[in-house]
């Protein structure tokens, strides 16, 4: 058993510096962290993407879309959750806003956002919005929720200067099996090796 979680730990370990070499971003433009921690609820892991402005830019309208094949969501009171307006209906459910894929601003507080559109569900979330006061430093884009094995995709559109950009890759932890397959012999040999 000390062995297989051993081998668990090694492959989340070459995921997690995956994910950050697949969210690298061209030298002149916005750039994406992706962080990682265990989620209040058991058994889930949230992903929150923080967005870095290139220097003296700013950013001004943004769009996600992020597609999982399970995707926790948490609507209290059957309240959306796209944004964080329904974070202090959570504790009447017992939860806890970590535990829910959404966007990491208000849609009233501190600006009224223009919402051009917006979507959840065990699968997804997405929304393209503006009208929020303008980025020029970093600040968090959104946090998906994730079964701790989950794997998932991001879409990200930035408005920089006036100027579109758009990102796209993979995050999560696949299950050990897809990773052989994705990491090949190199890691098969290391395998042998314990
Ligand atoms: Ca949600």
């Amino acid at each position: 058993m000390k062995k297989e979680t051993n081998m668990r730990t090694f492959v989340k370990a070459i995921v997690v510096i995956g994910v950050m070499a697949m969210v690298a971003a061209p030298a002149s433009a916005w750039t994406i962290t992706v962080t990682s921690a265990a989620a209040t609820a058991t058994g889930f892991t949230t992903y929150t993407f923080e967005i870095t402005p290139d220097g003296g830019k700013t950013i001004s309208s943004a769009e996600g879309d992020f597609q999982a094949t399970v995707m926790r969501q948490v609507n209290p009171f059957t309240l959306a959750s796209v944004f964080e307006d329904a974070n202090g209906a959570m504790g009447g459910v017992a939860e806890n806003p970590d535990s829910d894929s959404q966007f990491e601003f208000h849609t009233t507080i501190p600006d009224t956002l223009l919402i051009a559109a917006q979507s959840e569900s065990a699968t997804n979330l997405t929304a393209a919005f503006t009208s929020f006061a303008v980025k020029t430093s970093v600040f968090n884009l959104a946090h998906i929720v994730l079964p701790s094995d989950g794997l998932a995709s991001y879409d990200i559109l930035m408005v920089e200067d006036n100027e579109e950009i758009r990102q796209t890759g993979e995050f999560g932890i696949p299950e050990p099996a897809t990773m052989l397959v994705l990491l090949g012999g190199g890691l098969l040999a290391v395998i042998r090796r314990r």
